[in-house]
Formats: structure tokens, C-alpha cells, sequence
């Protein structure tokens, strides 16, 4: 009974429209990430990057999850041992093909967090700046994402789960931004085999002990079908 851990990108999204980062056309060519994704791009000029994530909220609610989510939902269905994924991405795909034991470690576009006292409640469509907290009424509500500098959420969750992981697969993700880049080297060295499905190798690629390379859509149902065969 094998224990598996998947990390998943924004490349197990593209094909159900939403862009990727680090692609030539992607999000990061047509904003900076210091503008966009950083505490201090945040208290600069919250207008700009709540309207940033407001744009990529209303895009992922009229969008589909795709047959690479839909397969991972279906092997954390049907296979005996633990099934966690681990997503970058903040949009609920996964979550609406079905995965249950899923974290969303670089936040949700669906949340909104509060900078005053960190409570959590659904976000609207549309933040407004100033927004007031539900909970403690400071006008500091702001995205509920992980910025640069930021500790990603429940890491500790995490590096247990992937110190019992026999199988450890990265899907449709540049091996870029840490900590999430340095899982394989985790998984490894707890003793994992090591997979990783892109459709090119990434930065991280060589210390994998296993690629497919292709599109998710094609290489994830694929892998799936081969776990569940036994
Ligand atoms: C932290 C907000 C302390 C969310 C994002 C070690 C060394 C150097 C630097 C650091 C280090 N450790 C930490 C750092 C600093 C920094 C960092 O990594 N900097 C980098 C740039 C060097 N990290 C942090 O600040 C993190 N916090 O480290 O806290 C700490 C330390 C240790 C332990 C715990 C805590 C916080 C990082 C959070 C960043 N937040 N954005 C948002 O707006 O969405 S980053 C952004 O990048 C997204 O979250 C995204 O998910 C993430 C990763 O990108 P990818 O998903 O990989 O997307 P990308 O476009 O790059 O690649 C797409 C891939 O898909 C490609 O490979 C492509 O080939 C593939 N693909 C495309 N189409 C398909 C496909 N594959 C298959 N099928 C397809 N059809």
C-alpha cells in the first residue's frame, strides 16, 4: 500500500485556459512580481494588485478542470494507501474535480485573509481595498495568496507527508520557487521514487529518478491508469 504525494503547477491548468507564469507570454511577462506578489507591492499600491487577483478570480470561475485534475481525483478515489496533493496553484480546480486531501500551500483565489488578525472567509468576485474584516472590522482585508517572503501554508503538514511518501510526483511546475522546488530532494531522501511530468524538464528535473514528458492531459490520465494497475 503506497503512499503518495503530488505536487502540482500552473502547467496542470494551462490546459483548462488559465496562464502559466514563466512562459514567454505568461503572467510574470506582463507583470512584475515585485508589483504583484509581494507584501511590499501590496502596501505600495493594494489597488493595483487587488485588481490583479480579482482579473485571475472571475478567469478561474469560467473555466473547467481538465482530465489531468480529474484523473488525480479519481486515483485519490480508488487507491488503498494516501493520496495527498500538494498545489502551487490557487485557483479550485482540484477541488472541483474531486480531490479531497488537497493543500493549497501558495494560498486560494477563493479566500480572503484578514492583516490585522488573520481571519479567513470566502472572497467575493470582486475585493474592494479597505474591505472590512468580518471578524475584527480592521479595513485590511487583502487576498488570501503567499507572496514572496511569505511562509507558505501548512509546510509542516507537508515534510511529514513526505517523509512517509513512497512515490513523489511533480506535475506541470518550472522547479523554480522554493520551497516547493526542493520537495524532490525531500522525497528522495526519505526514499521515494520520484516522477516528474512536465513537457520539458524543469530546473529541478535531473534529480527525478522518472520523467513523462508531454501534455497533462495525456500524461496524467496515462500514469494514473498505470498506479491503479498495479
Ligand atoms: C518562503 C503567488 C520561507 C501566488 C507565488 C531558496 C533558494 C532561493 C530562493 C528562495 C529559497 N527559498 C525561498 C526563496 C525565496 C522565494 C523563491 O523561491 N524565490 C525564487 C524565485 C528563487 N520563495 C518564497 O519567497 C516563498 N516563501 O520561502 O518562505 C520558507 C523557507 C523554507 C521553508 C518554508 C518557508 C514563497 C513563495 C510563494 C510565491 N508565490 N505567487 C499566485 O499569485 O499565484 S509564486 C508562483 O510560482 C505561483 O504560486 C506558482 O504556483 C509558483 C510556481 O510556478 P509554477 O506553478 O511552476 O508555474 P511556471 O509558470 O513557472 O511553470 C509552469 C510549468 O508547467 C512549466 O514547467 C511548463 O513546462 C509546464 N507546463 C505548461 N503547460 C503544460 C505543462 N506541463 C504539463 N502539461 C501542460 N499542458
Amino acid at each position: 500500500m503506497s503512499n503518495i504525494v503530488i505536487l502540482t503547477g500552473a502547467g496542470i491548468s494551462a490546459e483548462s485556459g488559465i496562464e502559466t507564469f514563466r512562459a514567454d507570454t505568461g503572467l510574470w511577462a506582463q507583470h512584475r512580481v515585485e508589483d504583484v506578489a509581494t507584501p511590499e507591492g501590496f502596501a505600495r499600491d493594494p489597488a493595483r494588485v487587488v485588481a490583479f487577483y480579482n482579473g485571475r478570480r472571475s478567469q478561474a470561475a469560467s473555466v473547467a478542470p481538465n482530465a489531468a485534475h480529474d484523473a488525480l481525483a479519481r486515483l485519490e478515489a480508488a487507491h488503498a494507501g494516501e493520496v495527498l496533493v500538494v498545489t502551487q496553484n490557487v485557483d479550485d480546480l482540484h477541488e472541483r474535480s474531486g480531490s479531497n486531501n488537497l493543500i493549497h500551500m501558495h494560498g486560494a483565489l477563493n479566500s480572503a485573509l484578514c492583516g490585522a488578525c488573520e481571519h479567513r472567509w470566502p472572497a467575493p468576485l470582486e475585493m474592494q481595498v479597505g474591505q472590512k474584516c468580518p471578524a475584527c472590522n480592521a479595513p485590511a482585508a487583502r487576498p488570501d495568496i503567499v507572496w514572496f517572503g511569505e511562509m507558505p501554508y501548512q509546510m509542516d503538514r507537508i515534510f511529514a507527508a513526505l517523509s512517509r511518501a513512497d512515490i513523489f510526483v511533480a506535475i506541470g511546475t518550472s522547479g523554480n520557487v522554493y520551497p516547493a522546488a526542493g520537495f524532490v530532494a525531500e522525497a528522495a531522501r526519505a526514499g521515494a521514487r520520484t516522477l516528474e511530468i512536465n513537457l520539458e524538464p524543469s530546473a529541478v528535473g535531473s534529480q527525478f529518478d522518472d520523467a513523462l514528458l508531454g501534455p497533462a492531459t495525456q500524461t496524467v490520465p496515462e500514469w494514473v491508469d498505470s498506479i491503479l494497475a498495479g
